[in-house]
């Protein structure tokens, strides 16, 4: 993980042996090679095959002919507006400087939109040399023989393709002559082999200029098309572009937008930075990752295993071209062929989800200005005295001694050992923040994790070798460098040394892009390609350093220009393996910025949102999409970070955020406070409602996250992976849905009391009062008070709850009752993971219970699938039954009558209560109507 020496970004040597390499290949035929083992032969007729696959909308016949043609000509200059490729991404060129590089130039009006200087139908690259048969692929060279207009080309590449599995395939092209650096995730990645009988996938390589096409097999979809533009591979450089198969492309974050991505030229850069979020900026994580809904229902997905400062650039043909500034081109495409599909196929890539400690799905409270203990010790107990639930109190930046991490403050803090016991005897947990910057101002010995850190040579350096200081809270910081597995183990020493006085229950890793309040550091950052690479994506701030570290800081792996991404990521997983060594207990880790994997060690929140009504819409997007990223434990700042709240705002963020799944009120330190007490009597009461109801289906939420942690479900999920053949759910973004069944379809404007709610085809319940609503596929017009959040239980379904309760600590001794939705025909089914909530490794030891409820036929049982775990002395205390036709004339638990049940003619419910049946022992519920 993180080790080895093998990886070095040798960015300097490849000119060098390029030039070596150069026009030592011999000239090899054009045509169409069909891959694939079993099928692997030129294919007569490529002209045909390529034009297919130029995706139908491509109509101007962007793809690129295999024959020479001479540049600027006419016929290579027709592409229609949008079916241009930029061929000056790195600068603006004017017409000669254009057509010196062999590209079209074509002035349009307007100013945005399709470029003026594009490539011609075809244009001179690579050439592909034979392709040979691999254990588990194929492999093939690339050879350039005419530079292209870039620094440093690589003129002779590998191109490998590996069958992984049957719905994915992985193709990798890299410097043939030299090793680049290239991403290794923590603990790898799984190898698995393909039965090449029964793969989703076709692949065709175009060998000149070389160009490859990926479809699906079973109807022949294009899902990738390279050959549409020029494939470029230069040192600082890598671009590929493909066709897509539809204009419904989701992922490739952190960015604020909607869940469809918007393809009207617009270009989303992936470089980890401290950004508030907004419109067109590059936010804190990087997810080269996206998936595309294609038509009836199928989906596709494509990752791109690539550190570097990434720009994708996306048109309305539809198409899109990855920029990548260094690395290599590490391509995986997931065949689903349904969305929830694509969704495993990526995980089993990057790594399942972590299991979280139940309570960590709890309430958590925090806020940047609890000055002092004494003020957190009032907070959770104003909480408490109004009856909030509260799982989680939480400390900013306050608590340290001068900002440092690793010391609290003497005066303000000085009993936080004992405030913390105090919230662990009540069944709380506490947290506080962590964040990576290391005071290196403190008078020598005073200050023991820069001192010894020093020691340990744990810091990232500058170009010159020596520690790199950058300015973040508590003045001049270095920086860890995680990617060091001495550092790793010297984070672990410094956390359990603060975890003996102070015993946190987790930790909250914030400024980890890593942010500095300086550009690259305090002495600057040196000229070099690095600093100033050729071309430099669009990011906040213009420069790849503003915001972080010099480009050119040395750590353990590589260069922080390669490495920059991956800051965040490795820091989750020194911190999860410090705590899980220190506590033995399932660790809790919420970070800021992240990378693939991150979902493996971490959650993460979506930094520093605004208190206002469109930053509350686009939390849904937001949630959901971190989601598809592997990361399903995830939240916005609820009522939002940056300026003041409003009462209306706040309870309706409140109702939103208990279905977030995690659910965290933060607010910043100059803001009027918005703890659920501070506000109006009515407004606390659809808070207190909005909590209960969120605690109540806590073993629901606890049993999603099992199934995402063992088969990589999704838990908030949107619309279209449930309902992928519903063309209405498509783009929906203002609901969604917690697992396969739970419709959640909050207020997210202001002044509303009703919204439009979409309820796919099929009977849905309202959770409130049981109310069906038999929808064909349509929006309903619901009523929505503000004490009320519509939420909607799809027929067929069970759901698990429990009585709520003000810490989870407790909610877990009461009794559970379920909620049971029935189908048209009477049946519904449901499940429960159930465990002791924080010991490690409980599915994998075989240390928990999982049980299935079953109904129909008038009555539901339950099944013990497994029983080794902590139900034991836990109840069923009662059931509500969605859709009871009639009237029963009694109910009977486990052959007994029951006494206490009611039937409401109206809306169809059966209640039963006061039960005491044992959840360690089969139970049958029956009503005879
Ligand atoms: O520069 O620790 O996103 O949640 O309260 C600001 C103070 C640093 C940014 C985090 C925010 C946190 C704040 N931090």
């Amino acid at each position: 993980m993180f080790t080895g020496s093998t990886v070095a970004a040798l960015l300097f040597a490849f000119s060098l042996l390029a030039f070596l390499y150069n026009n030592n290949w011999p000239r090899l035929g054009s045509g169409l090679v069909r891959s694939g083992r079993d099928e692997q032969r030129e294919i007569k007729a490529p002209e045909r095959s390529v034009n297919e696959a130029a995706a139908r909308r491509n109509t101007a016949g962007s793809a690129v002919r295999s024959e020479k043609v001479g540049i600027s000509g006419d016929r290579e200059c027709t592409a229609a507006p949008e079916a241009r490729f930029d061929c000056a991404r790195d600068r603006t060129l004017t017409r000669g400087e254009c057509e010196e590089r062999g590209c079209c130039y074509g002035p349009l009006s307007g100013s945005a939109g399709p470029p003026w200087c594009f490539y011609p139908r075809s244009y001179p690259g690579y050439t592909m040399g034979p392709l040979s048969p691999t254990t588990r692929g194929q492999t093939a060279t690339l050879t350039r023989k005419k530079p292209s207009y870039l620094p440093k080309d690589i003129s002779s590449l590998r191109l490998e393709v590996i069958e992984e599995t049957t719905g994915c395939l992985h193709l990798t092209l890299k410097d043939a002559s030299s090793q680049r650096y290239e991403v290794h995730l923590p603990g790898g990645i799984p190898e698995s082999s393909a039965d090449n009988q029964s793969v989703f996938y076709a692949a065709e390589y175009q060998s000149d200029p070389f160009g490859f096409i990926v479809r699906r097999r079973s109807n022949g979809r294009v899902i990738m098309n390279t050959t549409v533009a020029p494939l470029l591979f230069a040192d600082q450089y890598l671009q590929m572009s493909t066709s897509l198969a539809s204009s419904l492309v989701s992922g490739l974050g952190e960015h604020y937008t909607s869940i469809l991505l918007d393809l009207n030229w617009t270009s989303l850069t992936l470089w980890n930075r401290d950004m508030a979020p907004h419109a067109d900026a590059n936010l804190y994580g990087a997810h080269p990752f996206y998936i595309v809904q294609e038509e009836d229902g199928f989906a596709h997905g494509v990752f791109l295993l690539n550190s570097n400062a990434i720009e994708v650039m996306l048109q309305p043909t539809p198409a899109l071209t990855w920029v990548s500034t260094g690395g290599i081109l590490d391509l995986y495409v997931f065949l689903g062929p349904d969305p929830q599909s694509v969704i495993r196929q990526y995980l089993h890539i990057i790594g399942y989800p972590m299991m979280p400690p139940y309570w960590s799905l709890g309430f958590h409270l925090c806020r940047w200005g609890y000055t002092t203990s004494k003020t957190t010790r009032r907070v959770a107990q104003s909480m408490h005295d109004a009856n909030f639930p509260l799982d989680v109190q939480w400390n900013d930046l306050d608590y340290a001694n001068k900002r440092r991490v690793f010391t609290f403050d003497p005066w303000r803090f000085g009993d936080l050992p004992e405030i913390v016991d105090e919230f662990h005897q009540r069944g709380m947990k506490y947290i506080l923040i962590l964040d990576p910057g290391i005071s290196s101002s403190s008078l020598p010995g005073t200050y023991p994790p820069f001192d010894d850190g020093l020691k340990r040579d744990v810091f990232i350096k500058n170009a010159t070798g020596h520690v790199l200081i950058g300015k973040v809270w508590p003045g001049p910081t270095a920086f860890p460098d995680f990617t060091n597995p001495e550092t790793r183990t010297w984070w672990e020493d410094c956390i359990r040394d603060f975890h003996s006085k102070v015993p946190v229950d987790g930790l909250w890793i914030d400024m980890n892009e890593p942010a500095s309040f300086v550009q690259g550091s305090v002495e600057g950052c040196p000229d070099s390609d690095l600093e100033n690479p050729p071309y430099t994506p669009r990011v906040v701030g213009g420069r790849l350093n503003s915001g972080t570290l010099c480009m050119s800081a040395q750590q353990k792996l590589s260069s922080h220009y390669n490495l920059h991404n991956l800051y965040g990521l490795t820091e989750a997983y020194a911190t999860h393996s410090a705590l899980k060594n220190i506590r033995r207990k399932r660790p809790f880790v919420l970070s800021r910025s992240s990378y693939p994997s991150i979902g493996r060690f971490s959650g993460v929140w979506t930094g520093d949102v605004r208190s206002d009504w469109e930053q509350l819409r686009f939390s849904i997007p937001a949630v959901l999409q971190f989601g598809l990223f592997g990361v399903p434990l995830v939240g916005a700042d609820v009522c939002g970070f940056g300026g003041d709240t409003t009462e209306e705002l706040c309870i309706r963020w409140m109702q939103l955020g208990a279905f977030y799944p995690f659910m965290r009120n933060h607010n910043d330190k100059p803001n009027a406070p918005q703890e659920p007490y501070v506000f109006g009597q009515k407004a606390q009461a659809a808070m207190r409602t909005a909590l209960n109801l969120r605690y109540s289906l806590l073993p629901f939420l606890y049993t999603l996250f099992h199934h995402t942690h063992t088969s990589a479900d999704t838990v908030a999920r949107p619309l279209f992976i449930e309902f992928p053949t519903d063309p209405n759910c498509q783009s929906i973004d203002k609901q969604f849905l917690w697992g396969s069944l739970l419709l959640i379809s909050p207020v997210l404007e202001e002044g509303a009391v009703e919204l439009a709610a979409y309820l796919p085809r099929g009977t849905w319940y309202s959770l409130h009062d049981g109310q069906p609503f038999y929808s064909g596929g349509q929006y309903l017009l619901l009523p929505a008070p503000l004490d009320i959040i519509n939420i909607h239980v799809r027929e067929g379904h069970i759901i698990p709850q429990q009585e709520p309760a003000l810490t989870t600590t407790a909610s877990r001794r009461n009794p559970f009752f379920l909620t049971v939705a029935l189908s048209a025909g009477g049946w519904a089914r449901g499940d429960l993971f159930w465990d002791d909530g924080e010991s490690l490794d409980t599915f994998e030891t075989q240390n928990y219970c999982y049980l299935i409820f079953i109904a129909g036929q008038s009555q539901i049982v339950s099944e013990l699938v497994k029983l080794n775990g902590d139900l034991d002395g836990l109840v069923l205390g009662g059931l509500q039954v969605f859709g009871v036709p009639s009237p029963p004339r009694f109910v009977l638990a486990n052959g007994e009558k029951v006494g206490d049940f009611t039937y409401r003619t109206d809306t169809k419910v059966l209640t039963v209560t006061k039960l005491a049946l044992s959840m360690s022992e089969v139970f049958t519920v029956q009503w005879t109507l």
